[in-house]
């Protein structure tokens, strides 16, 4: 009931706000239509997630000595995924963009009465490559182990940005800034994993990338219009094609990494700034979606639960196996990504065979 009204709404607001613009015709009619498409997906998820609410939980086992690596986290989702992480007495190593407030985190999570786990804070813009080769960098020299790597830093919609090696913001940012951390430390998630327990990689994908695609002739957007809602889902998209391409390669050098892609639920954060969700309907989130505690379950779940041991290549919702789109258990266009990435971060060699 709720949800009908706040996405009529949403869709009607949208609707005038788009003729107002004085927009060409064809970039009011895409707009539109991402505009609708979202609002179907995320209606869809979200009744999921309340029917699947009983099964949106997973122990809290104790991997004391085990290492974790997770990208953002001083807000949001990945915050309350450090928190859990602390509980079961994990070291995680934050790699945030402001330092400061990565390392007041630990004092608070003591005065909540955490006793358990550290942290270690590292600067990273997962947005700029060389970024991600330092942060990789200082992981390395104290790690050669690592059991968990969340990829969990994210951006949505906003207006056109490009990156500072000149990606647009949201390809950059949620697919290739994570694509070349997981190749830096994929030696040390091999040594972190065991044939009885592999290590896991575990991307914060979306429901989103149901409507993505991948566009290798201009993935920047440069020659299209900007929607970035269609961004948004081919960033999305991405992640879950790479992350199946190598659970797939893992599996085949005999490695004991395994890759997970999890949607969390629809989590009320900022992530919603800039939607025309939360400037038109800002009750709708706060009344409907998870908490951000709610939504760090489904990420626990992918990196600890005893359940998903070799089951590596599976997407995550609400703590349960889910059946992701059609595109991203396509086989071919997986290695056509991997590809085609590799060439733009000029990688040789990604793992030991390819
Ligand atoms: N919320 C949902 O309903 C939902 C649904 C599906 C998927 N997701 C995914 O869940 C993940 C977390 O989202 P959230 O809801 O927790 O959003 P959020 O509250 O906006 O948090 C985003 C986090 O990413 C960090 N970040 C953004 N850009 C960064 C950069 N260039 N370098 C380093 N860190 C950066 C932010 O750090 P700063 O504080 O430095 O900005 C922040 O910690 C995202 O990947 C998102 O796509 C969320
Ligand atoms: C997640 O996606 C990034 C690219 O965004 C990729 O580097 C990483 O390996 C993927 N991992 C998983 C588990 O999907
Ligand atoms: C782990 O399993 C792989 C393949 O099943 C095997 O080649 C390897 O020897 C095993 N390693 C150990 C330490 O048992
Ligand atoms: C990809 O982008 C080009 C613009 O360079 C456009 O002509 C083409 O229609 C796009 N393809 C898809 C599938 O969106
Ligand atoms: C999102 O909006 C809230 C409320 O207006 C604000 O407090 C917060 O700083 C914003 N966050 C971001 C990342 O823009
Ligand atoms: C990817 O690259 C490999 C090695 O160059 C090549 O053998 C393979 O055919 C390519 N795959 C696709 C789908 O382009
Ligand atoms: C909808 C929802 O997320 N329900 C539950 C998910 O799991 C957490 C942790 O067990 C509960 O607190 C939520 O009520």
């Amino acid at each position: 009931m709720f949800l009908a009204i706040g996405c009529l709404m949403v869709i009607c607001a949208a609707t005038i706000a788009i003729i107002k613009s004085k927009k060409p015709l064809k970039l009011i009619i895409l707009e539109a239509k991402y505009e609708i498409l979202f609002n179907a997906i995320g209606s869809k998820y979200m009744i999921q997630d309340v029917f699947m609410r009983k099964r949106n939980t997973t122990e809290l086992p104790m991997k004391s000595g085990n290492v974790a690596v997770i990208t953002g986290g001083t807000r949001g989702i990945g915050l309350e995924v450090i928190k859990l992480l602390l509980k079961c007495d994990v070291t995680v190593i934050v790699g945030c963009r402001n330092v400061q407030q990565g390392e007041n985190l630990l004092s608070k999570f003591r005065e909540d009465g955490i006793k358990t786990g550290s942290i270690e804070v590292y600067l990273l813009d997962i947005s700029v490559l060389e970024s991600v080769r330092n942060f990789a960098k200082e992981v390395a020299k104290k790690h050669d182990k690592i059991n968990y790597l969340i990829n969990n830093a994210g951006i949505m919609f906003g207006p056109w940005a490009e990156s500072r090696d000149g990606y647009e913001s949201q390809f950059s940012t949620n697919y290739l800034g994570h694509f070349l951390l997981t190749h830096l430390l994929l030696p040390q998630l091999k040594k972190g994993g065991t044939n009885s327990s592999h290590s896991r990689v575990v991307n914060v994908s979306s429901c989103a990338h149901v409507i993505g695609k991948i566009n290798f002739t201009d993935i920047n957007f440069r020659s299209q219009y900007y929607v970035p809602g269609e961004a948004y889902a081919q960033s999305k998209l991405a992640q879950i094609l790479f992350s199946n391409f190598l659970n797939r390669l893992m599996v085949n050098e005999n490695e004991p990494v395994q890759f997970h892609s999890v949607h969390p639920g629809l989590v009320n954060t900022d992530l919603f700034n800039d939607t025309n969700l939360k400037t038109i309907v800002p009750w709708l989130p706060s009344l409907l979606f998870k908490n951000p505690e709610q939504g760090a379950y489904p990420v626990i779940h992918a990196c600890l639960s005893e359940s998903l041991e070799g089951k590596g290549g599976t997407y995550i919702n609400n703590c349960v196996e889910y059946q992701p789109s059609d595109q991203a258990l396509d086989v071919e266009l997986q290695e056509k990504l991997f590809n085609f990435t590799k060439k733009l971060l000029n990688i040789e060699k990604f793992s030991r065979n390819v």
